[in-house]
């Protein structure tokens, strides 16, 4: 009997969840940016997706917000005296880093890691290693603590390699798991990496929007995470898809276990890019790779790119088949509900259920069900090896429903990042949630917060 599982880590979504307009290419962000936000319904939000699948027997663990406001950053930029005199000097000055400071952008725990199994790493060990997410500012400032988030909860040594991110430059700009898909068709057997990069051959003059993860980073990422080099497989984005506003591979392609669900225009050389994908799924991982491929004519670019049909949880079902948990903009978009009801009743087509789920507050900066989420194939051992409460069970939830219900506004705008009584409410409900997940160390690194 395999005792590999996989378990969803999902990110908490913390308690200052707003809307910065901060991420250029991300079509939602940049849409959003002073629309006011609602954290107390992100958070649940977050939590009722967790639950809804925790309800259907799926492994689901959770991982803790960063601490905000960003204390390092204000120091880092001169800013002296209380929290209160460093805000509101920080908004007279240099108000478009603010927004920065507050981000909660580590709710999206896709791009917190690339995550290579023990069963595929040259050590044994399982591997993290942290996301730089160079590419755009408020999101290069999670790296560090991130990095000591995940040293805390995978602490033992013994069983984990959490590494340095990369260094933090677009040169290496890496997004983790975002453009990272393991395959396999036994969870505790070999499967093979698909890495994702954004950047063409030549100057790039061809996109509108950054290329967010580059080829040399994704080489570097598997070489740091020990995975031997047959189980690697490299492929271009295409530029029209990033150009349209996929910042991520993830947001035009899902894939899991046997299973890829993709748009036709998710890659330069889509053609060749699948087939080198099917012989080395067959090869290491034997039998087919199932791949469902969605054309422009059923769902053009812009369709998948406002209902984030592909930015969605394939999960496992009986049978092989899938079930696929969706946002809920997939039912409000025509053809991609057609599509949908269409494909569940197709024998041919794995996907045999569809979940609907409200992410909206999420979903508003351009973070969809598969943005939340942070995938580990585990064995039973490493599982056991894990520091703090974080696998969701019924009191665990019930405990972060309540703690959000406590703590968390139902409101907030750009206007409040300088109220000095959002930093004392944060400070409180941080403290709080590290007793609830027993973790004591996760906000204490005063350099980091
Ligand atoms: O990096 N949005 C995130 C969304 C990340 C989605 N993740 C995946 N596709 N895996 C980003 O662009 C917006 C923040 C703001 O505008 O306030 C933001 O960071």
């Amino acid at each position: 009997m395999s005792d590999c599982i996989e378990v969803n880590f999902d990110g908490l979504v913390g308690p200052t969840h707003h809307y910065g307009g901060l991420s250029f290419g991300n079509r939602a962000s940049m849409k959003h940016g002073s629309m006011v936000s609602n954290p107390r319904a992100a958070a649940l939000q977050g939590l009722e997706k967790m639950w809804a699948l925790v309800e259907r027997g799926y492994h689901q663990a959770v991982l803790p917000p960063l601490y905000r406001p960003n204390l390092s950053l204000l120091e880092r930029l001169g800013y002296q005296g209380s929290i209160d005199a460093q805000l509101k000097a920080c908004a007279v000055t240099a108000p478009e880093l603010l927004s920065s400071v507050w981000s909660a952008s580590s709710m999206w725990t896709a791009n917190a890691a690339t995550v290579i199994p023990s069963n595929d790493s040259a050590d044994g060990r399982l591997h993290l290693v942290p996301a730089n997410l160079a590419s755009q500012f408020h999101r290069s400032l999670e790296a560090l603590a991130t990095r000591d988030h995940l040293r805390a909860i995978f602490a033992d040594t013994n069983y984990f390699s959490v590494s340095e991110p990369l260094p933090s430059h677009t040169v290496l700009g890496d997004e983790g798991a975002a453009n990272h898909t393991r395959f396999y068709s036994k969870p505790d057997a070999a499967g093979i990496h698909f890495f994702v990069y954004g950047d063409p051959e030549g100057d790039g003059s061809q996109l509108s929007f950054p290329a967010r993860q580059t080829q040399a980073a994704s080489k570097a990422v598997a070489r740091l995470a020990e995975l031997l080099d047959e189980r690697a497989i490299y492929a271009q984005q295409s530029v029209a898809a990033i150009n349209t506003g996929v910042f991520h591979n993830d947001v035009i392609a899902v894939g899991h276990g046997d299973v890829l669900f993709c748009h036709e225009q998710a890659y330069e050389n889509g053609d060749a890019t699948l087939a080198a994908l099917r012989a080395a799924f067959q090869k290491t991982c034997g039998g087919e790779l199932r791949v469902i491929v969605v054309s422009a004519n059923e769902v053009s670019l812009e369709d998948a790119v406002s209902s984030y049909l592909f930015n969605s949880q394939l999960l496992d079902q009986a049978n092989g088949a899938k079930v696929l948990l969706v946002p809920i903009e997939c039912r409000e978009n025509e053809a991609v509900a057609g599509y949908l009801n269409n494909a569940v009743k197709d024998p041919e087509n794995p996907i045999s259920e569809v979940i609907v789920r409200d992410l909206r507050q999420s979903m508003c900066n351009g973070g969809g069900p598969a943005c939340l989420r942070l995938r580990v194939s585990m064995t039973a051992s490493e599982r056991a090896a894990l520091k703090g409460r974080v696998f969701l069970d019924g009191e665990l939830y019930a405990e972060l429903t309540d703690w959000v219900k406590r703590h968390y506004r139902k409101a907030l705008s750009y206007n409040e990042l300088t109220d000095p009584k959002l930093a004392e409410e944060t400070e409180a409900a941080f403290s709080e949630l590290s007793q609830i997940l027993q973790l004591p160390e996760l906000y204490t690194t005063k350099e980091l917060l």
